[in-house]
């Protein structure tokens, strides 16, 4: 594997997981792969668990690691094509990349969905220049449309929790004040439909993610029938899609409280965090038992780990 964007980038998703339990129980097991090479992460979003997961998994594996915030650190960078750069952006991604892919082996890069153009964002201009001029290996950190690593790690825990082999999943969506990116959901989507669960997706009408993620994905716009014996509610906002980045509902009959859990089959709460309590999720579900969002942050470290190790593989 010599990138990571997608769920597409993994031949065999099984081996994968099984590679995952198997760092789990000893991560230090191969520490000799990442021996005299580095990693350099580059943020253009804020971050935290992105950040230190994927930079303990790199050290896990004995690699050097290197992190560049671009808001904080460095040069505001121009990242559009033919653009005169006679305004406050002193560098172009075109030079930045490669560059930055002289001093390490492997670059992860973290660039969200703008909301000024959905066809910018859904073509991955950054990531995908980022693959096209860096030299080597590239990691998502989150894209415009989609958050692997995250994927993984939400994959990895439902396959630690689960009761049953065919668990019932739920994506809700819940309000939010601000207008989120979709890599989330897109992504869990993507990653869910190569499994054997049932996933049930649950929204307010206008939020209807990209065909493209969904495929023949089943929507319950009622939230309270699509939690009835559900094994795992994900939670999560997302602005819309067709409306391109428009927060179109502040329901917060939506937020995820104790009585709607109370329909599921006992099912665990997760979420990828951060998240706003009481307005995505109640403090009610978060500080209860049901809520695995920490071991889900948790293993956040552990896929991380298991995609650096097939991309030390690969070289
Ligand atoms: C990001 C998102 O894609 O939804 C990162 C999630 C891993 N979340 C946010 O930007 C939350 C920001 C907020 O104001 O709550």
């Amino acid at each position: 594997m010599l990138k990571f964007t997608s769920v597409k980038d993994i031949s065999d998703l099984k081996k994968a997981v099984e590679t995952a339990l198997e760092i789990k129980r000893n991560r230090f097991a191969f520490s000799h792969l990442g021996k005299n090479r580095t990693m350099v992460l580059i943020f253009f979003n804020p971050s935290l668990r992105t950040r230190l997961s994927t930079q303990k998994a790199a050290m896990n594996l004995g690699m050097n690691t290197m992190v560049l915030d671009v808001n904080k650190d460095g040069w505001q960078l121009e990242t559009g094509m033919g653009v005169k750069m006679d305004g406050d952006k002193p560098e172009h991604l075109r030079e930045a990349i490669p560059v930055i892919g002289k001093y390490c082996d492997v670059i992860g890069v973290r660039a969200f969905a703008r909301f000024e153009n959905r066809e910018n964002d859904y073509s991955e201009e950054i990531i995908n220049q980022f693959i096209d001029y860096a030299g080597v290996p590239v990691v998502s950190m989150e894209g415009a449309t989609r958050h692997p690593l995250q994927s993984f790690a939400d994959l990895l825990t439902i396959e630690e929790f689960k009761k049953r082999p065919r668990p019932k999943v739920v994506l809700s969506w819940a309000p939010h004040p601000k207008a989120l990116p979709q890599a989330v959901p897109n992504s869990f989507v993507e990653w869910m439909r190569h499994t054997e669960y049932e996933l049930i997706v649950t929204h307010p009408e206008g939020y209807e993610l990209a065909p493209e993620f969904m495929g023949d994905i089943k929507v319950e716009y009622d939230q309270k029938k699509a939690f009835k014996d559900a094994d795992f509610i994900y939670g999560k906002n997302w602005s819309s899609y067709s409306s391109y980045g428009k927060i179109l509902s502040t329901d917060y009959s939506w937020t995820i409280d104790k009585e709607k859990m109370a329909l599921t089959n006992n099912a665990f709460f997760m979420h990828c965090l951060p998240v706003r309590r009481n307005v995505v999720v109640t403090d009610g579900v978060l500080d209860s038992p049901a809520s695995i969002v920490v071991e889900q942050a948790a293993n956040r470290e552990i896929t991380a780990q298991a995609v650096l190790k097939m991309i030390l593989e690969s070289m």
